[in-house]
């Protein structure tokens, strides 16, 4: 059988992490086919067509079409690419002393990404401003900022989320860290900056970027609150 890669995709969407990690995939020397990338819009009615939703059943990107297996959420994705490509050696194996935390970054990634959906919900695709919390907008500020502090504590004395060295965790992370800072200053969290210095001084990351496509959600460099100090 010819083995076949389909990403669909909404640019600087959760897809990117997948982009990201097939890109350091074939940098560690996987050989995967060329990827087909299907781009889809949040706001289209694209995501709601009957065929995504054979694939997505929530119509949400990522889904990956994978040598006939068809697959949705990113951590699952990204999971799933590891353990048949462990020769990668993006994830410690089953049974690894850093298997553990590897699981729990991996899912950590998508509790932090629910507040930036939460975020971009209330600020970008409310129909009418006015229907907008701003208690809400402060609480989950508030709460991905606890995240980007975890981060901090995480990478302080060392390059990469694992100790370990680099791996799919940080492609995880990779896509809340190019979003956080429309919504939480980093000034306070100088480690963070420099982790996210070198994930886009990375090859991989640089050539997932250009196959990404540009971001068309964010007119504005910051969002906060109504009354925020
Ligand atoms: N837990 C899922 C979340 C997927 C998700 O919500 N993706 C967003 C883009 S980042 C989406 O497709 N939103 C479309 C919508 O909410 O209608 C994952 O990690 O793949």
């Amino acid at each position: 059988m010819t083995s076949t890669l389909t990403l669909h995709h909404v640019p600087a969407s959760r897809s990117f992490r997948i982009i990201w990690l097939i890109e350091e995939m074939r940098a560690a020397g996987v050989a995967l086919p060329d990827l087909d990338i299907e781009t889809y819009a949040i706001t289209d009615g694209s995501l709601r067509n009957a065929d995504f939703l054979t694939r997505s059943p929530a119509g949400r990107v990522p889904a990956l079409d994978v040598n006939g297996i068809s697959l949705c959420e990113s951590g699952a994705i990204v999971e799933y690419l590891c353990e048949t490509h462990p020769e990668a050696g993006l994830a410690p194996a089953v049974g690894t002393a850093q298997r553990p935390a590897y699981l729990q970054w991996v899912h950590f990634a998508e509790t932090m990404a629910s507040l930036i959906a939460n975020l971009n919900m209330q600020y970008l695709f409310l129909r009418d401003p006015s229907m907008r919390s701003q208690a809400v907008l402060k609480m989950e500020a508030r709460r991905l900022e606890a995240c980007v502090a975890a981060i901090e504590a995480a990478v302080t004395g060392q390059d990469w989320v694992l100790d370990s060295g680099f791996s799919a965790v940080d492609c995880m992370l990779g896509f809340n860290l190019s979003a956080v800072p429309y919504f939480v200053k980093l000034d306070a969290y100088p480690i963070v900056r420099s982790y996210i210095a070198r994930m886009e001084a990375r090859p991989a990351y640089q050539a997932a970027r250009d196959l990404d496509g540009p971001q068309t959600f964010y007119s504005r460099d910051f969002y906060a609150p109504d009354d925020a100090d």
